[in-house]
């Protein structure tokens, strides 16, 4: 597998307004998009940095990952997304060699991207997203 860049890291938090403020006032980033991911019950705001984003995550139910993650551990990093290719070729052969998939087949995550998680009980604790960009974009 080749890794191209880290596309970005996703931050778990309670209020998206109060972290985008943060992020912008602080650090003078610019946040460039807000955008709701409704199967996966988060609304994200995604900020440059160099050849990497930053994702905040806010849970949009109770039931959101985000919301449980936020209520057992707390507000901070929540996943690290690496770029790859072929990522649908990618997961039968990393679960071949014993990775746990959350899922079988990429699908649609935030800015159109293929996506799919590994479970971070087989990647040392951390929530790990590989993410493709599609070929029209
Ligand atoms: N990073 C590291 N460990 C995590 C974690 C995270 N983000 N989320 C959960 N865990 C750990 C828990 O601490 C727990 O560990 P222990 O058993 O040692 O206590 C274990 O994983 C199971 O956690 P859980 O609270 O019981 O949660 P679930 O098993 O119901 O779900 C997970 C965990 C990772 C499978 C689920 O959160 C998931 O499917 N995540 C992928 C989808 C996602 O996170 N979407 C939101 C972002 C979407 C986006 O970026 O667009």
């Amino acid at each position: 597998m080749e890794i191209n860049k880290i596309e970005h890291i996703g931050i778990a938090v309670k209020n998206l307004t109060e972290a985008i403020s943060y992020y912008e006032n602080i650090f003078g980033l610019k946040c460039y998009a807000i955008e709701e991911v409704v199967d996966q019950k988060v609304k994200t705001a995604f900020f440059m940095v160099g050849e990497t984003k930053i994702e905040l995550l806010e849970a949009t139910s109770d039931e959101s990952p985000v919301a449980k993650f936020i209520e057992k551990k707390g507000e901070g990093v929540h996943h690290i997304a690496f770029a790859v290719e072929k990522l649908d070729s990618l997961l039968p052969e990393l679960e071949s060699k014993g990775i746990q998939l959350i899922d079988k087949q990429s699908r649609k995550g935030a800015e159109e991207m293929n996506i799919a998680f590994l479970h971070p009980k087989s990647t040392f604790g951390v929530l790990t997203e590989l993410c493709e960009k599609p070929n029209n974009l």
